[in-house]
């Protein structure tokens, strides 16, 4: 199936060119929000994050680099059957294969946490040392929620299984089950509360790998951040998020997403713009890096 057929164009993000084949990376909305545990509206978040990147510079005085040196498309948003949790994560599945398959750079907007699960396998099976970094407030390593395996809750064990722990990296933890703080400590590369200090001190054991990037909004600190379905105080800054991301121009990233973004309860606009802005530092920050492992 082609790209176009799995997705609905609307506005596009800043600068993105309407160039697919040229493309180095490519935007990619997932609009899922049907097993938030608590506060929905993630559905909203990449047409809104796009809005919100019409007030943005395309130029990065943190990179040097602007947007308008970077190929990227914006695919727009993938159509899916809510109401149909496996269908919908198939397509998603789905449209990360082509994207890859293509030898490009997946960008997902999501969306909540468990877009991140059917990206994660199509990358696997393309990427077979693939390791995943996760950026997030929240574990996410329940084995299930209220009885379900596929949930936001459970996408990191449920990920655990596909590439297995030891490849799975977990950053900015400060909320989870006692289970899910001993899961961690034993079974993935778990460094709770810090973000960026622990990113550069483990660089060396995945420098040479394909790495996929996922960024949870809510590891920043609500009062940054408080448009998302799950807040949780005691969180990073926004400086240290824009510099864990600068960190990726020095890493193979063959596929990331942003997820958790609820615009309903961001009522000051203020998160999704930090969204956006991240969206425009990782665009920088991956398309300078060198060539994906096996492309
Ligand atoms: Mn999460």
């Amino acid at each position: 199936m082609k790209l176009s057929d799995l997705c609905k164009r609307n506005r596009s993000f800043l600068e993105a060119r309407d160039d697919y084949d040229n493309a180095r990376a490519v935007l990619l909305g997932a609009p899922l929000d049907i097993t938030s545990s608590w506060r929905m509206g993630s559905r909203e978040a990449p047409q809104a994050v796009r809005d919100a990147s019409e007030g943005l510079e395309e130029y990065s005085p943190r990179l040097d680099r602007s947007l308008s040196d970077c190929a990227f498309y914006d695919a727009g948003d993938l159509l899916l059957p809510l109401g149909n949790l496996s269908g919908s994560l198939n397509r998603i599945g789905q449209a990360i294969r082509v994207i890859a398959g293509d030898g490009k750079v997946p960008f997902m907007l999501g969306g909540e946490h468990l877009v991140t699960l059917p990206a994660v396998q199509a990358m696997a099976e393309l990427f077979p040392s693939l390791v995943v970094l996760q950026f997030d407030a929240h574990a996410d390593l329940r084995d299930d929620y209220l009885g379900e395996g596929l949930s936001h809750a459970t996408a990191l064990r449920r990920i655990c299984e596909v590439v297995g722990g030891r490849s799975v990296y977990q950053f900015g933890i400060r909320s989870g089950t006692k289970d899910e703080f001993q899961y961690g400590h034993s079974h993935t590369n778990f460094f709770p509360f810090d973000v960026a200090g622990s990113l550069r001190s483990c660089l060396p054991g995945f420098v040479e790998r394909p790495v996929y990037v996922t960024v949870d909004i809510d590891v920043v600190d609500p009062a940054f951040a408080p448009g998302t379905g799950t807040p949780e105080p005691d969180g990073i800054q926004p400086s240290e998020i824009f510099e864990s991301l600068a960190i990726l121009k020095e890493l193979q990233v063959v596929g990331c997403d942003i997820v958790e973004l609820a615009p309903p309860y961001d009522t000051s606009g203020i998160t999704t713009m930090l969204v956006a802005k991240m969206v425009r530092e990782s665009l920088l920050a991956l398309t300078r890096a060198a060539s994906p492992v096996g492309s």
